[in-house]
């Protein structure tokens, strides 16, 4: 498995990139994440929010934490209470908490104390445009990405839109954590291929770990 990703992205590059990817790290946690996916989405449910464009994402969202990040036609920030419920988002399970912290320190950011974290469902055909994730305070924090289910293509830019992208596969049970200089990189997400995986059905669900206050 290391080797399909070889071409393209360092497994272990925290000095020239900051992109670390650890295949398989969450591979034993999953049937935990899901389930506690499935009960932070029985108060505060998937939802497909709107741009400023006023474009409907095709991704579902939903947050657990003390902050949550949304979009609507006013921009995108975090807020700590669900605009579809006005209460407070689901507070973060110790377990998410814990294997954030893990995947970040193996990465080689020790310390990573996240206080968000967005919860992205894919089904086939949803896909993430490119974009930077510049709504945060603290862009010294990495960002920890948890992926669950199907299989995605993950593109990966530069600093700059116009700059060149890879592409790679990011898979059910991969931990991404990005910092550094590659905090503020461009990325996106394919449109996501129809296929199942028997742990999230047709879907792929990423969960992504943010420091946003
Ligand atoms: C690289 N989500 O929610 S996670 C997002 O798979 C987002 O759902 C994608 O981009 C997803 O904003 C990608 C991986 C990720 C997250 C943040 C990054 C990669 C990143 C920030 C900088 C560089
Ligand atoms: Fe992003």
């Amino acid at each position: 498995m290391p080797d399909l990703f070889a071409d393209f992205l360092p497994v272990r590059d925290t000095m020239t990139e900051g992109a670390v990817l650890l295949p398989g790290f969450a591979r034993s946690h999953a049937e935990k994440l899901l389930a506690e996916i499935a009960f932070i989405t029985t108060a505060a449910p998937f939802r497909h929010m709107v741009t400023p464009g006023g474009f409907t994402m095709s991704v579902a969202m939903t947050n657990c934490g003390d902050y949550g990040w949304i979009t609507d036609r006013h921009g995108y920030r975090y807020d700590s209470h669900d605009p579809e419920t006005g209460k407070p988002w689901p507070a973060m399970p110790p377990s998410f908490l814990r294997l954030a912290m893990e995947a970040a320190a193996a990465a080689g950011y020790d310390g990573f104390a996240p206080d968000a974290c967005l919860i992205n469902r894919y089904v086939p055909g949803a896909k993430m445009s490119l974009h930077r994730d510049q709504d945060e305070q603290d862009i010294s924090s990495p960002i920890v990405s948890i992926s669950l289910g199907a299989p995605a293509t993950f593109l990966f830019g530069g600093l700059r839109r116009s700059d060149s992208i890879r592409k790679f596969n990011l898979a059910h049970g991969d931990i991404a954590v990005w910092g550094g200089p590659s905090r503020l990189r461009y990325h996106g997400i394919s449109p996501l291929k129809s296929g199942t995986h028997s742990a999230a059905g047709r879907a792929r669900i990423n969960l992504t770990f943010r420091r946003a206050r």
